[in-house]
């Protein structure tokens, strides 16, 4: 990789909204991660700072012991707060930045709207994100040799989740997953879209999507998240 370096990035403190102290977070990630690129949007949202450290998911420095102490899933990413309590799970993560600060919200206040956004984002970051990710996709290429299978299989799971979510919210408001602001489920939409992209997925059939994708992007708080502008990004 483009050697990674580490808390170069958004060095500022942050004050949690908790006020009992001040601290940086760290967020380790990996510029490629769909789950990590989620939670630099989060934060970017948000205005809190991280310092980013990069493990190399190719070279599996995730399973490295040291990284399996602060996330025994071996996967990131992993949030890592000024007192040295960690935190994963990319929703998780997200869910616990929203309730520490609150504004602006990433879930609406009325509980049925709240339970479309997160089936949204759960339709993507529970049901088709983990069938393509890397230990599945590596485990696919050695019970099939060779790249087609693997890149089959991913696009054909990328295409199944997106349109369900096209479904989902062809009758909500625009230009956002759910009217006019970002939400949990604009969050988790940005980075499944570029994955279906990399599997070679045709996404011009979600044409509402593309619209959530579209205003998504133009807010720096997602361009600033993307994953070939980050440190580590090859
Ligand atoms: N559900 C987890 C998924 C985490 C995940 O699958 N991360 C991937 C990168 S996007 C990973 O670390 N893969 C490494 C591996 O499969 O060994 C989350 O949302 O945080």
């Amino acid at each position: 990789m483009g050697r990674r370096r580490e808390g170069r990035e958004r060095p500022a403190r942050v004050a949690f909204a908790t006020g009992r102290r001040e601290g940086i977070l760290k967020l380790h990630g990996y510029f490629r991660s769909a789950a990590a690129y989620r939670v630099r949007i989060a934060l970017n949202l948000k205005g809190v700072a991280a310092e980013h450290i990069s493990q190399h998911l190719r070279r599996g420095e995730q399973r490295d012991p040291s990284y399996l102490a602060l996330n025994p899933q071996g996967l990131v990413p992993t949030l890592v707060l000024d007192d040295g309590r960690a935190l994963t799970q990319s929703l998780a993560i997200i869910e616990w930045l929203d309730e520490t600060h609150p504004e602006p919200p990433l879930l609406p206040a009325d509980p049925f709207a709240r339970a479309r956004v997160r089936a949204v984002a759960l339709a993507l970051a529970a049901d088709t994100h983990p069938l393509q990710n890397l230990r599945v996709l590596q485990r696919l290429r050695e019970m099939l040799p060779g790249e087609k299978a693997a890149t089959a299989w991913a696009a054909s799971v990328n295409a199944e989740g997106l349109t369900a979510c096209e479904a989902m919210v062809a009758a909500e408001p625009g230009p956002f997953c759910f009217g006019p602001a970002p939400t949990l489920a604009d969050i988790c939409l940005v980075p499944q879209l570029g994955n279906a992209r990399r599997f070679g997925v045709d996404v011009s059939p979600f044409r509402r999507l593309l619209e959530a994708e579209a205003a998504a992007k133009a807010l720096p708080a997602f361009a600033e998240a993307e994953p070939e502008r980050q440190s580590d990004a090859e």
